[in-house]
Order: C-alpha cells, then structure tokens, then sequence
C-alpha cells in the first residue's frame, strides 16, 4: 500500500486488494446487480455528446448525466425508472476497512470501459459531502490513471490501475482532477465470461448527503 505526498496528500493505493478468486466472485455478484440495473450511456450536459464510458450504479443514489438535467444524483434509474439495487456487501466492506468515515456511502457509481474508451480529466465535484473519501475499486483491463492537483494547470502523476486495486482518496486528493487516458486491452480475462472483448470497470463509493 503505497502513499503519495505533497501535491496528492490523501491519495492512497492498495494494489491487489481482492486476489483472483475474490475478483471472480465479485464480478459474479456485480453481474446479478447489473442485471436489474442495465448499464447505459450518459450524456454530456448542454451538448448530448455521449460518454465513451458507460455506467450504472448502486445505492439510495447514483450520479446520473443528461443533456436536459446536466450532472446530479438521483435514487431511479434514468432508463427503466427502477431505483437502483443495493450496493453489494463485498463492495460495502472495503469502505469499512478503508474509508475511515462514520456514515456508509450513498453511491456506487459503476463505469464500465470498452478497450477504446477514456475519461478526461475532472473534479468529482457533485457531492455535498466533501470530507469524505471516494474509494475506487478496479477490475478487468489495466488502466492508466492519471491524478492532478486541485487547479486544472496542476502539474500530473501517472499510475497503472489493475483488476483487483483499491485506492482511497481523501484529504486534498479528494478535489483532485484525474481521469483515464487509456486502458490496456487483454490484460486481464476476469471480465470475459461478461464481456468477450473485455475492458475494464471501476465502481465508486461515494458519500453524498452531509451524514446524520
Ligand atoms: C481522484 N472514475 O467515476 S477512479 C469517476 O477509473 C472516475 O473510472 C475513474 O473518475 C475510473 O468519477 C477514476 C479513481 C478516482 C475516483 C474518484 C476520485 C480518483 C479520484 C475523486 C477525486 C480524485
Ligand atoms: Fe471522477
């Protein structure tokens, strides 16, 4: 578990977190969820450019992006208007390890890339709760992340996130830009039973609501 300091106080990466078998058993899981909760494809706010990423999400609330609505949290989904299922017991216990928080996570926001897409840089700025972390987990393709500071100009720092990663940013990372400038096509088969040209997904936990 490696710590970065200076400009990225508060990011913390925890290679490796679930091994193989526990990164199987998750994608089993997640694959049931995501059946009552079908991924779709958000789009940008004001210009309907569609996402090259695709998301679904778990919990009372999900990040939910549209051309007429821009970005917010909702409980349905915008597709079928279901609210979402509730976020896995495997995925709520590495908050609990992890986070350091006293309220549970109210999101979990599941982006799923194709071998082809890539998020730009940005602030995860829609969340009224800023003193808590977001906890990130990886699974499938190697993804090169990329961190900044709190101002867009701020120099940057690569990383390469694997199936199974965990990493926590609290602190000032939480304000932090950062988005995905590629992922590594084949460099992981745990998604190919799901997605026979595989890729990569990253669920989010994320605090929304100030805690009670
Ligand atoms: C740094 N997701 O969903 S996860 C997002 O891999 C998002 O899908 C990326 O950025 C992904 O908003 C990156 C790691 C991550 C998540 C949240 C952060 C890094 C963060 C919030 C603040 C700073
Ligand atoms: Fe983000």
């Amino acid at each position: 578990m490696g710590h970065v300091s200076g400009n990225n106080t508060g990011f913390r990466l925890c290679p490796g977190w679930f091994d193989r078998q526990a990164q199987e058993s998750l994608v089993t899981l997640l694959r049931k969820s995501v059946a009552a909760a079908p991924f779709y494809t958000p789009t940008m706010p004001r210009t309907g450019k569609p996402f090259s990423v695709q998301m679904t999400n778990f919990g009372p609330l999900g990040w939910v992006s549209d051309q007429r609505g821009g970005y917010r949290y909702q409980a349905t989904h915008p597709e079928t208007g279901a609210p979402w299922p509730p976020i896995p017991s495997p995925v709520l216990e590495v908050w609990r390890r992890l986070a350091e928080y006293p309220s549970p996570p109210e999101a979990c926001l599941v982006n799923y890339y194709r071998p082809t897409a890539k998020m730009g840089l940005h602030q995860d700025a829609d969340e009224e709760d800023r003193a808590a972390p977001v906890v990130s987990i990886s699974l499938g393709d190697t993804a090169l992340f990329r961190l900044g500071g709190t101002e867009r100009r701020d120099p940057t720092r690569s990383f390469r996130l694997s199936s199974g990663d965990v990493v926590v940013l609290g602190g000032a990372a939480r304000m932090a830009f950062h988005g995905i400038d590629r992922i590594y096509p084949g460099t992981s088969t745990v998604l190919g039973d799901w997605f026979p040209e595989g890729g990569r997904l990253n669920l989010t936990l994320r605090r929304v609501t100030v805690g009670r």
